[in-house]
């Protein structure tokens, strides 16, 4: 098939699952052109994937480059140049609204737009007055509409009453992690005697991350058993966190990595892994830790609980419970057995329900289906 893949590049998880779907669309033998106007940073130069960078227009009259305008240009100019059969936006605000209007400008020449929703588009941006109706126009319009979970297909269809309107029921298809890269061979083991645990926590550090949370979390850890935390990733709240760690006395155990190229290594070499956000769709980052062996200690917000199994593959405690969270991960890191049948376990489901090769077919599926309809 012929796709073209829009999404945001520069930060979080929608553009890690575009560009991760787009490279193996393409290793499956599909011809994959992805539009952006930063090239993503996780989309190798061997990834097969033809790359199309939006070019900012600068004229007196606009206050902004209209980019968005420029990526519909783009994804009409593309559709037609190379036979784009399905163009599939990664997140409602702008792309698939982008989407929408490059299939007008190629009609009479049918293109099929798959959206899939992420989570901040739905309960953030497109839940505010100012985008509201345009995402639900987008939804709408879109011949196919995916979520990630369970939960944002809820959400979704309840905060913008679509049940019966859509063209198609929305379908979850799940994020997906490429177990060869995240894997658990070579992981660090259990600290001997003394040394201390290595606590992680990777985020684009937004408000709806709680990462104040995190760092009292490690603070009350830390009382009982050595630790260490590392903080991956640049946001608004960086400071917060830094300031509240310095507050509490544990500045110089907690490392601030910024932007880390190889996550897997790092995931690795952390014992647990810490999502404790108001609510993730997802919770990308906790399945790319599960694969790497490191258990996840998440609050039970929004779809977490669809990933990490209470018990088995991690924790989950109510959101902003930092007591619960901080007695689970001490009980369990304190707990030799419990924590190297947890990081087995969570590697495995990893593999066993995440992994690429079991979701892309269901995006191929969907793709195929939509054309199928028009042929018909
Ligand atoms: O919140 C983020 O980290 C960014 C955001 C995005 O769109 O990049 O993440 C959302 O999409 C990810 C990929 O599907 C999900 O794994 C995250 O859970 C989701 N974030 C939220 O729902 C807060």
């Amino acid at each position: 098939m012929k796709i073209a893949i829009s999404c945001h590049t520069t930060q979080g998880g929608s553009g890690i699952v575009a560009t991760e779907l787009a490279t193996a669309l393409a290793r499956r033998g599909h011809e994959v052109h992805l539009a952006a106007s930063v090239r993503p940073f996780r989309l190798r130069a061997d990834s097969g994937v033809t790359f199309h960078p939006i070019q900012a227009f600068e004229y007196p009259l606009f206050r902004h480059p209209p980019d968005d305008l420029s990526l519909a240009n783009k994804l009409a100019g593309i559709t037609r140049e190379h036979g784009i059969e399905i163009i599939h936006a990664h997140y409602a605000i702008p792309h698939a609204v982008t989407a929408l209007l490059a299939r007008q400008v190629v009609a009479p020449r049918r293109v099929q737009v798959v959206t899939t929703l992420h989570g901040t588009d739905i309960t953030l941006v497109g839940s505010h007055a100012e985008f509201y109706d345009l995402t639900r126009y987008a939804m709408l319009a879109s011949d196919a509409v995916t979520t990630v979970s369970r939960w944002l297909r809820d959400e979704t269809l309840s905060r913008f009453q679509l049940s019966t309107a859509l063209r198609r029921p929305i379908a979850v298809i799940p994020n997906f992690v490429d177990t060869g890269a995240f894997t658990d061979a070579g992981r660090a083991p259990y600290p001997a005697s003394g040394e201390p645990f290595h606590l992680a926590h990777a985020s684009n550090l937004r408000p709806v991350k709680r990462i104040a949370d995190v760092v009292r979390v490690f603070h009350a850890v830390q009382q009982a058993l050595p630790a260490r935390l590392t903080i991956l990733g640049e946001g608004p709240e960086k400071g917060l966190a830094e300031e509240l760690a310095a507050e509490l006395g544990i500045a110089e155990l907690v490392r601030f990595a910024g932007t880390v190229r190889d996550v897997p290594a790092l995931m690795r070499s952390a014992h647990v892994n810490l999502l404790l956000s108001q609510y993730e769709s997802f919770g990308l980052s906790a399945l790319e830790a599960m694969a790497c062996g490191t258990p996840v200690a998440a609050s039970a917000g929004g779809g977490l609980p669809e990933v990490i199994e209470y018990g088995r593959t991690g924790l989950l405690c109510p959101v902003g419970d930092v007591a619960c969270s901080a007695a689970g991960l001490i009980a369990l890191l304190d707990d030799r057995p419990r924590w190297e049948r947890m990081s087995r376990d969570a590697a495995a489901a990893a593999r066993e329900r995440f992994d690429l090769e079991l979701i892309v077919p269901q995006y191929e599926r969907l793709y195929e289906e939509l054309l199928a309809e028009r042929e018909a």
